[in-house]
């Protein structure tokens, strides 16, 4: 028999709601990234004002369950490309600098951009992967791979590859995974969860597709260390999906949608959005997650 495996609730859920003191934060606090740095967990998530236009804000734990949040966000809309907000971040750390992947959105369309920070809370902009198109859930490699930096990135309905030697010329794309058949759980789009995993048996990934009903779930795969495109095994089931009544209920029905997996004294954290409305937390064994990912 197939091995199941399950990531478990926090009971602390949902660890994050949006907070009616500030207006930018009053509706809705949802997918995050979060960075477990010298000891703390650094969050950056997306929050959203009854004008709906996302800004990111930082918070901060010593346990990773009970934040601290600052005053005013850390990422607002800066040019004609952010008029209607900074969405989704993720980030990586890599070189002694963190990289912010975020979504872009405005009357233009989608656009995936990067901004770099050593501080975690003063962000500078690098610039897009690419403009133009439908494209978002990217996120950076924390490690470069035969020399090069690589992110993930989506073109509708699936997950692909870039490459780039300095952050801002993004080439060599390459589709690598997409939508499962009909019925199935991932039958729709994927997208990217949060920062791809180093192991000795490959990068373990954990991703979020949607189905025909529009329910998002979150699924695992792992891909080879030196030539990421090549999925090295995808188990059939998906290991979360929405249950509690703030990921059934929010502001969109039905999503648990995660941008972060740190890995801290073994366990993986799974920070998620419940709904695109509060934010809560699920952890798994790091060894479950990777025996999984390669037995399931
Ligand atoms: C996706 C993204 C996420 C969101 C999800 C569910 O397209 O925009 O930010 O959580 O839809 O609404």
């Amino acid at each position: 028999m197939k091995k199941t495996l399950q990531l478990q609730r926090h009971p602390a859920n949902p660890i994050l709601k949006p907070n009616p003191l500030h207006d930018w934060e009053a509706l809705n606090v949802f997918n995050c990234a979060v960075v477990h740095h010298q000891g703390l967990f650094h969050m950056l998530y997306r929050a959203q004002g009854v004008d709906y236009v996302s800004t990111i804000g930082y918070a901060v734990s010593a346990d990773g369950v009970s934040f601290n949040r600052l005053e005013r966000p850390v990422l607002t809309p800066a040019d004609e490309l952010e008029t209607w907000g900074v969405e989704d971040p993720r980030v990586t750390e890599i070189e002694d600098q963190f990289i912010m992947a975020y979504t872009a959105y405005s009357p233009r369309g989608i656009t995936p951009m990067f901004a770099r920070s050593t501080n975690l809370v003063t962000w500078e902009r690098i610039g897009p992967l690419v403009t133009g198109e439908d494209n978002k859930d990217h996120v950076l490699f924390p490690r470069r791979v035969k020399g090069r930096y690589v992110a993930f990135h989506r073109r509708p309905p699936g997950m692909w590859l870039a490459y780039s030697d300095d952050l801002k010329t993004w080439k060599d794309f390459q589709p690598f995974m997409g939508p499962r058949e009909d019925n199935w759980w991932d039958c729709n789009r994927i997208g990217a969860g949060g920062v791809p995993i180093p192991t000795e048996h490959g990068w373990l990934v954990i991703y979020h597709a949607y189905d025909h009903d529009h329910v998002y779930r979150l699924g695992v795969c792992l891909l080879d260390t030196d030539d990421p495109a090549r999925v090295i095994h995808r188990p059939a089931e998906p290991i979360f999906e929405p249950q509690e009544p703030w990921e059934l209920k929010g502001d969109v029905s039905n999503v648990v949608f995660s941008d972060a997996n740190p890995v801290v004294d073994g366990t993986v954290y799974v920070y998620y959005g419940g709904a695109d409305r509060v934010i809560g937390l699920a952890t798994v064994p790091f060894d479950d997650l990777l025996d999984y990912a390669r037995h399931g």
